[in-house]
């Protein structure tokens, strides 16, 4: 017995994790461990022997059980320590800055833009950026040879040497989201396609990648007249100029007829440009009453509906607004230009507060 006691507390002793004195726990005490079978070895014995071993067995058990529990509750502590020692932080120390982004003005003034439209009951269409030709071309009304195509300097997409068939494009304007609006709703209905175009163009004033919005009206009775007041009523919204003048200008467009580019009224002072004044005229857009094939071609019946589209560049109407001299730097990501012209998160455009800082 003697020498059970010592090889357990020597063992006790030694062990440096709690696994470890699990299993010498079970080693030992445990159901089968060996003070246990010492013990059932008791019933064999006679009462003299039993009533010396007896009493020596517990008290070896209780001993084995103590030295147990006394290495747990000093492996916990030294565990202690050893956090209290390395994981430990200076409350004091200065916070790091946390850098704030800010929102692009594109993304501030495609925001602003559709809280306007919205108060006049247009609802937001999204679409594809990679389009097939149906919905970027034919369903327009600019057929496989006509003379627009190559006047969208359209992106194609790869197609296998072998596969004749028409590659996709990435979509040249936001036109085919309204088609896919008319598909899926049918008419009467009113939407602005707001987001990303394509041109393989580059230059000054143009970049591979831009932004539009396009919107349409489909109803019974839907007018020039209503395109002129929705025009005229974003765009004294959208400058915060009440009574801002226009000039609409016969165009051409294969998608509408008859076509009008609409230009606002500005005039230039000391090499400034003032937008809602003076006698001089600035491009903005372009528009029209929708073509009877293009409303076939979103499955609208034309002896019965009629509507008026236009289509807006977004990032020039950035530049007007806010002053940005450089179209290209749009889309440089220069963190200082960013700072300088982004928008606070929290400034979210809406009607009742103001458009704008
Ligand atoms: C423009 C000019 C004129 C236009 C047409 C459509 C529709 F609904 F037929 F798909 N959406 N936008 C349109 C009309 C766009 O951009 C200069």
């Amino acid at each position: 017995m003697d020498a059970l006691r010592q090889k357990y507390l020597d063992a006790i002793a030694a062990v440096s994790e709690e696994a470890g004195l699990e299993d010498l726990r079970v080693q030992a005490v445990g159901k089968k461990g060996e003070v246990s079978l010492k013990m059932r070895e008791l019933g064999k014995m006679t009462p003299d022997e039993r009533q010396v071993a007896g009493p020596k067995l517990n008290a070896l058990k209780d001993e084995i059980n103590s030295a147990l529990a006394a290495k747990k509750a000093a492996l916990a502590d030294a565990a202690l320590d050893e956090r209290l020692r390395t994981e430990w932080l200076d409350v004091s120390l200065p916070g790091r800055e946390a850098r704030q982004g800010t929102i692009h003005p594109i993304s501030q003034v495609t925001e602003e833009i559709i809280a306007i439209f919205a108060d006049m009951g247009f609802a937001v269409a999204e679409g594809p950026q990679i389009e097939n030709d149906w919905y970027n071309f034919d369903s327009l009304n600019i057929p496989p040879h006509h003379p627009a195509r190559q006047e969208f300097d359209t992106f194609y997409m790869h197609r296998d040497a072998e596969d004749d068939r028409a590659p996709h494009v990435l979509r040249t304007h936001t036109s085919p989201v309204q088609i896919r609006a008319m598909e899926k709703t049918g008419a009467p209905i009113r939407v602005i396609a707001p987001g990303r175009v394509y041109r393989s163009d580059y230059d000054q004033t143009h970049t591979p990648m831009f932004h539009q919005i396009e919107g349409m009206a489909i109803g019974e009775d839907i007018s020039m007249a209503n395109l002129k007041w929705v025009l005229e009523e974003f765009f004294a919204a959208f400058f915060e100029i009440d009574g801002i003048k226009t000039r609409f200008r016969a165009s051409h467009f294969p998608f509408t007829e008859p076509s009008a580019e609409v230009d606002i009224q500005c005039s230039w002072v000391d090499g400034q440009l003032r937008i809602g004044e003076g006698d001089g005229w600035m491009e903005v857009l372009g528009s029209g009453m929708m073509h009877p094939k293009v409303l076939q071609a979103g499955g609208v019946d034309p002896e019965k509906w009629q509507g008026f589209a236009f289509g807006i560049g977004i990032d020039r109407l950035a530049m007007l607004k806010y002053g940005i001299p450089d179209l290209r730097a749009f889309f440089d990501s220069d963190l200082r230009w960013l700072r300088h012209y982004g928008f606070a998160s929290l400034d979210q455009p809406n009607l009742a507060r103001g458009l704008s800082r």
